[in-house]
């Protein structure tokens, strides 16, 4: 990682439906609010491989007036960043309305803005960490190591990390085709490094950094707006588009 702030994209997913234990603890104190999960990418041309969304279930989330219309779900840490970047106003304050255990999202159904599946459901994830970006991360399996290793042993072991299987049901995407791994890149990985869980964190990291620059500099669009176009094209195309639709924001740290 560079020195300077890094640029990501807040992905604003707004929520479907509830989970029961969310509701629960919601109740009536967002007031009139539409809310929206909030993640932070590096990779907004890959959402329209959205297949779930990811939260850490120990961490503390919060719920955050970002107007009077809409509230944002993430981290203390990053409502304050938004609110100095004038993300959410007015600028500098922050108005907390509800304090939340990640824990009690999973289960949560949201709306994955420009995916191929529209709705897809907030599942745990064992490496969130707290200290970056939201806290809340969209879940790429074609072309994320870690989201797909993820969704594996989420599909093994369904009981153990407490969810549905028919959470985890939405197959892996093709997004970006690349001419080493083809339209799986993430899965390709995977199984060239022979990563068997989230647990071989050193592996991931390393399979994270060849199918990232793998992606970036000579990956091609396989679907949406951009099709056809390369990566590095598309990639500022697909983030403009995005803020153009009010979907998604600048966020940086
Ligand atoms: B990326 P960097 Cl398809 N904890 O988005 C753990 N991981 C987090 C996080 C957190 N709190 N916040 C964001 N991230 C993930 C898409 C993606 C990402 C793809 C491929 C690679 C990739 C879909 N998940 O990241 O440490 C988010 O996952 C590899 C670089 O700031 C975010 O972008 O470099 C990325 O890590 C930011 O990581």
């Amino acid at each position: 990682e560079g020195f300077g702030p890094t640029e990501y994209t807040g992905i604003k997913m707004e929520v479907a439906e509830w989970s029961p234990a969310a509701k629960e603890a919601i109740g009536d104190k967002v007031g009139g609010r539409k809310v929206f999960l909030v993640a932070a990418t590096l990779r907004p041309e890959t959402m329209y491989g959205q297949t779930n969304t990811f939260v850490g279930t120990s961490i503390k989330y919060g719920i955050f007036a970002a107007n009077d219309k809409e509230a944002y779900l993430c981290t203390l840490r990053a409502a304050r960043n938004m609110a100095f970047q004038g993300i959410i106003t007015p600028r500098g304050h922050i108005e907390q309305l509800v304090e939340i255990p990640g824990s009690k999202i999973v289960g949560t159904r949201i709306n994955a803005p420009y995916a191929i599946n529209p709705q897809v459901y907030v599942l745990p994830m064992d490496n969130v960490l707290a200290t970056k970006g939201t806290g809340v991360v969209t879940s790429v399996p074609s072309d994320s190591p870690d989201d797909f290793q993820t969704l594996v042993d989420l599909r093994k072991k369904p009981e153990f990390y407490g969810i549905q299987p028919s959470w985890a049901a939405i197959d892996p995407v093709p997004v970006i085709s690349t001419p080493t791994y083809g339209e799986m890149t993430a899965p390709a990985v995977v199984k060239q490094l022979k990563i068997q869980s989230q647990k071989d964190t050193k592996q991931l990291a390393e399979a994270k950094e060849i199918a990232y620059k793998e992606g970036f500099y000579n990956g091609t669009m396989l679907v949406g707006e951009f099709k056809g176009q390369s990566v590095q094209e598309a990639k500022p195309k697909v983030r403009d588009a995005m803020i153009k639709d009010g979907l998604a924001f600048a966020y940086a740290e």
